[in-house]
This record gives structure tokens, C-alpha cells and sequence, in this order.
């Protein structure tokens, strides 16, 4: 049986509301452990990576808030990443707003050729310093992973990029700014909007999902953002989007994936408790995670 590592990323710098950095707490408070336990013949906990908070909201003039306190961070994620993978172990990430997201597949994508990325979220994270039309770094992972973006943020653990645009799936995606729809479409990235989700039913987008990666990829990331669900659902989010995917949606999905076998590391971020109602969206996180790991009914 696979062992499973946590580690918690308390950063909130990628965004601009209090609370995220509570997410990591939060997941665990709402049972991952006794739900997990079953599931891995071992479970370590390497606790959170500190992050800290500048009192001051610096690098705004470059379009890229908090990029060097970001990148720093990120830095420290990706070689605590790399380690638990080097250990033999899965790696969970907990957030923190998806800005952690860098670091992570940093960490990860040293260890495959051609690595697969899941993409849950309302969002495309497709944003650069140019097209952003906030500055906030939580809104570009996705970009700076497939080499799009700033140095200090393309270049943690060396090279770049980490991931090819052909193993990029997104799924759930109801919010894209300009650039993003622009990059989507010269990259040919595959992405899953409500729309084919709402038209195909989940069974069949991640039927698709699961064949489009299988050949193609040695590993899969999975780096689910919470506010590719509904807000109904996961009202503890910071940038939420109404219309998103439901609750029984996206058990289904976890256990569609758990049942392929695809996925070697994941993370669950864009908690907030301070947003949510009786920690309702962590307790999703961890119910999504005991599908995601091949809980089972009966
Ligand atoms: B998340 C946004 F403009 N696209 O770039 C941006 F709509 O990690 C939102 O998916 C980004 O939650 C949301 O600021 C980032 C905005
Ligand atoms: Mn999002
Ligand atoms: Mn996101
Ligand atoms: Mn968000």
C-alpha cells in the first residue's frame, strides 16, 4: 500500500483577502487523518511551511504583488515537494491560495518526462504580468508552470517549463479573462468548461479527461482549486463564481480518477474559513480526498 505525506502552504500573498493562509488548519481540523488513515499504509505530516506576512503589499508596480516573498516561498515548497517524492511517498499539498500551485509542480515535474496536469477550478490561472487584470499571482500558476510568466517565478528548482500544454487539462472553468482565452487557444489547451460539463455530463468529460493523459503522460498532477465547485457547495472560497460544478459532480470525478490510477500528487487549495460557513469547504476537501483515494461504499 502507498504511503501519503502532507504538507500545508498557509500563504495568502498570491490574492488579496484574509483567511486562506487558515486553509491548511482548516483541512485538518475537519478530519483528514482518520479519513486518510484507511486509505495509505502510512501518513506522515511534515506540518506547514512558514510563510510569514509583509506588513506592507509590495512589488504592485510590476503587475506581480508579493512576487519576491511568492517566490521565496515557492522555492522552499518545491524542494519539500521533491523530497516527498524522493521518499517513495504521495505528496498532498493544502493551501493557501493556488499561487502555491508553482512551487508544487516545481517539485513535482522534476520527477517526470512528460507530466499531466488536472486543472479543477472556475478559473484558468492563465494570467501573466500583462494580462492580469489584478496583479495577483494566484491568478497565473498555471501560465507560469507552462513557462509563461517571470523568472523568479518560471525558473524555481531550474528549469523551464515544467509542463507542456498537450498534458493540460482544465475542468470547470466559467471565468477567463482576455489573455487567457488567447493563450488557451495558441496553445490548444484542453479545457472543460461548464458548458461540455453541463452538455457531456462528468462521466463522459472525465472518461475524456482519463484517455486524453493516459498515453501521453508518466504521472498526473491533480491541482484542484475549491472554487471549481459551486459556491452552494464551497462557499468558503475567495474568488467565487456562481454556476460551478456540484458536490455529487465532483465525487464522481475523484473516483473516476481514483479508479484510473492516473494520479501520482495532488493539492487542494483556495480554502478560507473565514468565508466559510462551519467549515463546510474544508469538510468538502476532505470528503473529495477520500474519493480521490479510492474510499469505498461497500
Ligand atoms: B484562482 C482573475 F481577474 N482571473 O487573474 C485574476 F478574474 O486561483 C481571478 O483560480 C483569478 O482562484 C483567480 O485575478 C485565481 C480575475
Ligand atoms: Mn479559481
Ligand atoms: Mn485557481
Ligand atoms: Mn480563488
Amino acid at each position: 500500500m502507498r504511503k501519503l505525506t502532507i504538507i500545508g502552504m498557509p500563504m495568502d500573498l498570491g490574492q488579496m483577502r484574509r483567511g486562506v493562509d487558515m486553509g491548511p488548519s482548516a483541512i485538518r481540523y475537519a478530519g483528514i487523518f482518520e479519513r486518510l488513515s484507511k486509505l495509505f499504509s502510512s501518513i506522515e505530516d511534515w506540518g506547514d511551511i512558514s510563510v510569514g506576512r509583509p506588513e506592507t503589499i509590495i512589488d504592485v508596480q510590476s503587475n506581480l504583488r508579493n512576487l519576491h516573498l511568492i517566490a521565496e516561498k515557492n522555492q522552499m515548497l518545491a524542494e519539500m515537494v521533491d523530497k516527498i517524492i524522493q521518499s517513495k511517498s504521495f505528496p498532498l499539498v493544502l493551501g493557501g491560495d493556488h499561487s502555491i500551485a508553482i512551487g508544487t509542480l516545481a517539485g513535482v515535474s522534476k520527477h517526470y518526462t512528460n507530466l499531466g496536469v488536472i486543472w479543477y477550478d472556475a478559473h484558468g490561472d492563465l494570467n501573466t504580468a500583462e494580462t492580469s487584470p489584478s496583479g495577483n499571482i494566484h491568478g497565473m500558476p498555471l501560465a507560469v508552470s507552462l513557462g509563461y510568466g517571470h523568472e523568479l517565478l518560471t525558473n524555481i528548482l531550474g528549469t523551464s517549463p515544467k509542463i507542456k500544454p498537450e498534458h493540460v487539462v482544465i475542468i470547470g472553468a466559467r471565468s477567463l479573462d482576455e489573455g487567457e482565452r488567447r493563450l488557451i487557444k495558441e496553445l490548444g489547451i484542453k479545457v472543460f468548461t461548464m458548458h461540455e460539463i453541463d452538455r457531456l455530463g462528468m462521466t463522459k468529460v472525465m472518461e475524456s479527461t482519463i484517455d486524453y493523459l493516459k498515453e501521453k503522460t508518466d504521472g498526473v498532477h491533480l491541482s484542484l482549486d475549491l472554487d471549481g465547485l459551486d459556491p452552494n457547495d464551497a462557499p468558503g472560497v475567495g474568488t467565487p463564481v456562481p454556476g460551478g460544478i456540484s458536490y455529487r459532480e465532483s465525487h464522481l470525478a475523484m473516483e473516476m480518477l481514483a479508479e484510473s490510477g492516473l494520479i501520482t500528487s495532488a493539492e487542494f487549495v483556495e480554502v478560507n474559513p473565514i468565508l466559510d460557513e462551519r467549515n463546510k469547504t474544508a469538510s468538502l476537501a476532505v470528503a473529495l480526498m477520500g474519493s480521490l483515494f479510492g474510499e469505498k461504499l461497500l
